[in-house]
């Protein structure tokens, strides 16, 4: 279908008048008409007006392999002719599903040899929470049951998901956190005072860690929850110091180390897992998006070994799981998937060549006159958008400057995203040295529009 088979006034009108969107205000949308997208190629997709966009957000951080991935379709084609859904519930299981599982086992770190199938991360994140305190239930501690998480970390939406997720603005709705889930603050270096070094300021954010454990009283710490790097939150990429102080923190007091590779996992800084990057050696893994590259919904939570020994010999029947844990299809598309990571060595193409390719064209952007700060890391990178270049001041929030950049981005066929003043991108691992030129450039004339509109204002600074 060409674009001018659709008749976007409808469609608009339509959506308007019966979907309700994730996270979106709907009368306000309503005024403004929804863009609809219709095709998708490489890692372009067409709106129903013909414009074509860049994609740099990778759908929502998961088309991994890119669009119009034909092996995909055949494999849930296939799939569904021989066994579209069976359940894994009373004693049953189904082959996709044990092929995955094994194919995990053996992709992700030493010791992780089992895997729990959702649809989603937010259940993942649920399912991690019932796991967490299982565990220390099992182990004849049954008040060890605080998790810890972070200021700003991303989690998922459901009633834990959103409870782990540091939003404010979330937890005003619905009454959350649930009880026993807390939060400290994130290692944001370039939304600090700035007073330490980056790398003195990411033992400063990992020892906040060890103060909460303290506060608490480490007998009550079930877990540490966090992203690798924080995605939704706006690309917070930690100094290099973090993690290793982390990591000691927790070996000390013996809490569960949970890493959120939602966003991180199959190869997006470069290795099969986040953890892998940083070194760390948490004890589950949630995982999600890039695992069916967004082609259909699957997520999980791979089991390191100190769990699941305790939950599979001492635990008896866990009493979770969801109707489409391990979904034939989706698991079928989930290999295929990871078949073509793996032939295409997109983790290595991230790591070695892609990945700095990127941080290069990125990072130059801060010679910008509206850029502070610009910080890339395998395919994900951000910027932060300032009032005053030599202060590194922000906009006053309310001014809303990052969507006003956004809002020329989609005008000029880009992709980003705005999180408050920070532009952020995740690219498909696929991307070219030429497109990744053609993404640095789209990106700068998105910030000289930006720039003029600010200037004409009289926003900024000086
Ligand atoms: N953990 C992380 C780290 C995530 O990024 C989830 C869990 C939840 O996954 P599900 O599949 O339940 O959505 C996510 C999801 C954004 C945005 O605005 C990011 C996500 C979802 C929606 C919007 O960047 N990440």
């Amino acid at each position: 279908m060409n674009a001018s088979s659709y008749d976007t006034h409808d469609l608009q009108a339509r959506d308007s008048a019966h979907y309700l969107h994730p996270f979106t205000d709907t009368q306000a949308l309503a005024g403004r008409g929804a863009r609809i997208v219709v095709r998708a190629d490489d890692i372009y997709v067409w709106d129903s007006e013909g414009q074509r966009l860049l994609d740099a957000m990778s759908g929502l951080w998961c088309v991994a392999v890119g669009y119009g991935r034909r092996r995909l379709a055949d494999a849930a084609h296939r799939q569904m002719l021989q066994l579209p859904f069976y359940n894994s519930f009373f004693k049953t299981s189904v082959v996709p599903a044990i092929d995955l599982a094994t194919r995990l086992a053996q992709l992700a770190p030493p010791g992780f040899d089992k895997v729990f199938f959702t649809n989603s991360g937010s259940e993942g994140n649920d399912t991690v929470i019932r796991m967490v305190r299982r565990y220390w239930d099992l182990q004849g501690q049954p008040g060890r049951d605080v998790i810890i998480a972070r200021i700003n970390g991303y989690h998922g939406s459901t009633m834990g998901g959103a409870s782990l997720s540091g939003m404010d603005y979330m937890h005003a709705q619905g009454g959350l956190p649930i009880p026993g889930i807390v939060h400290i603050g994130q290692p944001y270096w370039y939304g600090s005072d700035r007073g330490l070094s980056p790398q003195a300021f990411g033992l400063q954010a990992a020892r906040w860690l060890e103060h909460k454990i303290l506060e608490l009283g480490p007998e009550r710490v079930a877990a540490f929850v966090a992203e690798p790097v924080q995605g939704a939150g706006g690309v917070i990429i930690p100094p290099e110091t973090y993690w290793p102080e982390v990591q000691r923190i927790v070996d000390k007091y013996g809490i569960l180390l949970v890493s959120d590779e939602v966003i991180c996992g199959f190869g997006r800084l470069g290795r099969w897992f986040g953890c892998q990057h940083y070194g760390t050696r948490p004890d589950l893994i949630t995982f999600a998006k890039a695992v069916t590259s967004g082609y259909l919904p699957l997520g999980g939570v791979l089991v390191g070994e100190r769990v699941a020994r305790t939950l599979v010999e001492r635990g008896g029947e866990f009493e979770h799981g969801f109707t489409y844990s391990g979904h034939p299809t989706s698991c079928a598309v989930a290999l295929e998937n990871l078949a073509i990571m793996e032939e295409e060595d997109l983790p290595r193409h991230v790591r070695e060549d892609a990945g700095p390719y990127l941080k290069q064209g990125f990072e130059s952007l801060v010679d910008h006159p509206l850029v502070g700060h610009a910080q890339a890391l395998g395919l994900v990178a951000g910027l932060a958008l300032v009032a005053d270049k030599s202060s590194g001041r922000f906009f006053d929030p309310g001014l809303a400057v990052g969507m006003l950049c956004r809002d020329f981005c989609f005008d000029s066929g880009l992709v980003m995203r705005a999180v408050g003043d920070r532009m952020i991108i995740a690219p498909p691992l696929i991307i070219t040295r030429p497109q990744i030129d053609e993404l640095i450039a789209l990106i700068r004339r998105c910030l000289d529009s930006t720039l003029a509109e600010v200037k004409a204002r009289g926003w900024l600074a000086g």
